[in-house]
């Protein structure tokens, strides 16, 4: 069994992520921008007795992302699997009303980070012959809603560029997946609005999925056997319908 890569594992779906992985015995490489999660998370994985590879990164900076993939022990090879994760939003106005800065985080992360980390480990799969990416894209990157203009083109980003990676890798023995969820209650919104009361609203009187859920979406992706691959799943909690209508909405 190979080794796992998630990015921004420091919390949410990330860290759900590598507790799953760790579980099932799998070796991992995390990387995050904030160092004590990341020593907090890799003391909490030390009961599964699996191996672990941690780093600070900023996917943002290319310099960094490359590094990092660069400096993996060989014991941690082959790298069966890298889940794209790191990502976040920032902000819900107009575009007009809109900072540019925020943008600036969100396509550098969101996207410029997937691209460099996708980059870099292609080149180990291709030499091992095998391997997963797998995106953690949205149900933002489906339909659009008001105020999110420059996070749902994120997505949007990601699911096309699934879709044209799996053409690149025709042939490669290298799986693509995107898992692209809907309403999950981890640090997003807080991240989102930089306003903790805010951010708890968005999830009132709605049972939202919990980072726990996507995990267990994004582990399953990761262990069909060799000939299948799931391309896409959108995964909502049952209450909500799709990116701008949730139960809330019908009373
Ligand atoms: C998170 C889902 O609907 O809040 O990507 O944009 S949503």
């Amino acid at each position: 069994m190979g080794s796992v890569i998630i990015t921004g594992a420091s919390s949410g779906i990330g860290r759900a992520c590598a507790e799953l992985f760790a579980k099932s015995g799998h070796d991992l490489i995390v990387n995050a921008r904030r160092i004590d999660r990341l020593e907090s998370l890799a003391r909490d994985l030390q009961q599964y007795k699996i191996k672990v590879f941690f780093k600070q990164v900023d996917m943002m900076n290319r310099k960094e992302v490359l590094e990092f993939v660069k400096s993996i022990p060989q014991a941690f090879h082959p790298i069966d699997v890298l889940i794209n994760n790191a990502g976040l939003s920032r902000g819900l106005e107009p575009l007009d009303k809109g900072s540019i800065d925020d943008w600036q985080e969100m396509i550098d992360t969101n996207i410029k980070g997937v691209l460099y980390m996708t980059k870099a480990v292609l080149t180990i799969m291709r030499f091992q012959g095998h391997g997963h990416i797998i995106n953690l894209g949205s149900i933002a990157g489906h339909e659009s809603y008001p105020g999110g203009n420059v996070y749902c083109a994120t997505k949007a980003a990601i699911k096309s560029l699934t879709k044209s990676l799996r053409m690149d890798l025709i042939r490669t023995n290298i799986r693509v997946t995107s898992v692209d969820p809907g309403m999950v209650e981890t640090e997003f919104s807080e991240v989102r609005f930089r306003d903790k009361e805010r951010a708890k609203k968005v999830y009132q009187n709605i049972r939202p999925l919990t980072a726990g859920d996507v995990a267990e979406v994004i582990h399953f992706c990761a262990t069909r056997p060799p000939h299948v691959n799931i391309e896409d799943v959108i995964v909502t909690p049952t209450q909500q319908v799709n990116a701008m209508m949730n139960d809330r909405d019908y009373k």
